[in-house]
């Protein structure tokens, strides 16, 4: 099997045997001739299926070690096809920490679903959820905004053992430093549009698993339901995937020394980053991780105002949602990205600040944060 890097850059994608292109080609066709009626090359209509998205498909499906993928045009897309696989009446346990669109979806969209939370990575707490019915556990881990840890193959067992999938959104890990199919999860959700394109140009979404039947599923669900992503938005992602490994260690390297210069700084109250010892989840980061990933979230004890103080003086730091991408990001997640939770079991503490820890240069990242609580400190 090759390594991770000779799939990111070669998986789905050789040279073109019509014209030895070493880019896959962005198919714009909706249409493929047929040669008689249902004789074709593999591709009628590109709903259905799309040369470029074929090939994005047996990428990211490689890099996460599964059988089968799927590319949507969102994350949340991709979020909403593997929950239309659930009856109504179902019940999941998701993370007591959850980006707000993925509650949002759950609040609003599938409310024919039951849902609660828990702290996943306390076992007891989610057998103290678990009801007859449930059928998934949902975990991001790290979680956002939170970055907590949980320990994928301890609750891919508790959930086999009563029954139930376990679904980890691989969001902020990434196929190159945590491998969940491996670790025990039945599906990989991804919102593509963070580090797996890097660049923030291209919105998408992605499940990956190695279960046949659910594949199917989710594969006519994505024909059925047409959320896909274009040829473009395709070509966008497999570019992005290529320097991925590269772009995650440098990620890794400048977020570890951001979060050690925050946890040393007197205007700062918790800094959230399993790859400080003292995170709650570092060991368990530590053995399912191969690195702890580009996202830092901190406190400031000020409070909310502070925090709203910071996130509008930092300079290379922009203020912006999402995350993922070269360029540092700073948000405040109670009004941002997490808006959709206030009020509910799953609410950010106002005083929480996230950062998206870019490929800049990490003494300029240093200083910009170090002006920008210099304002509160
Ligand atoms: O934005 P979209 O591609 O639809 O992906 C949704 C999504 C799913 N899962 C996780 C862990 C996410 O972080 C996101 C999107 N998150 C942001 C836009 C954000 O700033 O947190």
């Amino acid at each position: 099997m090759p390594g991770f890097d000779t799939l990111a850059i070669h998986a789905g994608q050789p040279p073109d045997p019509a014209t030895g292109s070493v880019v896959p080609a962005i198919h714009l066709a909706t249409t493929f001739a047929q040669s008689a009626v249902g004789e074709h090359k593999g591709f009628e209509y590109s709903r259905t299926g799309n040369p470029t998205r074929a090939a994005l498909e047996t990428c990211v499906a490689a890099l996460e070690g599964a059988a089968y993928g799927s590319a949507f045009a969102s994350g949340l897309a991709a979020e909403d096809a593997v929950l239309r696989t659930l009856a109504a009446g179902d019940h999941l346990v998701v993370g007591d920490n959850l980006y707000g669109g993925t509650h949002r979806l759950l609040a609003q969209v599938h409310t024919q679903l039951s849902v609660s939370s828990a702290p996943l990575s306390d076992l007891a707490a989610v057998e103290a959820a678990w009801r007859p019915t449930t059928r998934l556990v949902w975990v991001e881990t790290p979680s956002n905004p939170h970055l907590w840890i949980a320990d994928i193959a301890a609750l891919a067992g508790l959930a086999h053992d009563r029954g139930a999938r376990l679904v980890v959104d691989n969001t902020f890990a990434t196929p190159y430093l945590q491998s969940p199919l491996a670790l025990g999860a039945d599906v990989v959700v991804h919102s593509t549009t963070k580090y797996l394109g890097g660049h923030s140009d291209v919105v998408g979404g992605f499940v990956a698993t190695n279960d046949p039947d659910l594949a199917a599923r989710v594969a006519a669900l994505q024909n059925s339901v047409g959320a896909v992503p274009g040829p473009f938005d395709c070509f966008l992602v497999l570019r992005g995937v290529k320097t991925l490994a590269v772009r995650m260690d440098r990620h890794s390297a400048n977020a570890r020394r951001v979060a050690d210069a925050l946890a040393g700084h007197g205007a700062v109250g918790s800094v959230f980053y399993p790859g400080l010892p003292a995170h709650p989840g570092h060991e368990i980061a530590a053995a399912q991780m191969r690195g702890f990933g580009g996202m830092v979230s901190f406190t400031l004890r000020g409070g909310e105002a502070a925090a709203l103080k910071v996130a509008g003086s930092t300079r290379l730091f922009t203020l912006a949602e999402s995350l993922g991408a070269v360029e540092s990001l700073i948000e405040h997640p109670s009004r941002m990205t997490h808006a959709s939770v206030a009020g509910s079991p799953l609410a950010v503490d106002p005083a929480l600040l996230r950062l998206s820890v870019g490929l800049e240069d990490a003494d300029d990242l240093l200083e910009d944060l170090d002006r920008a609580l210099a304002v509160v400190g």
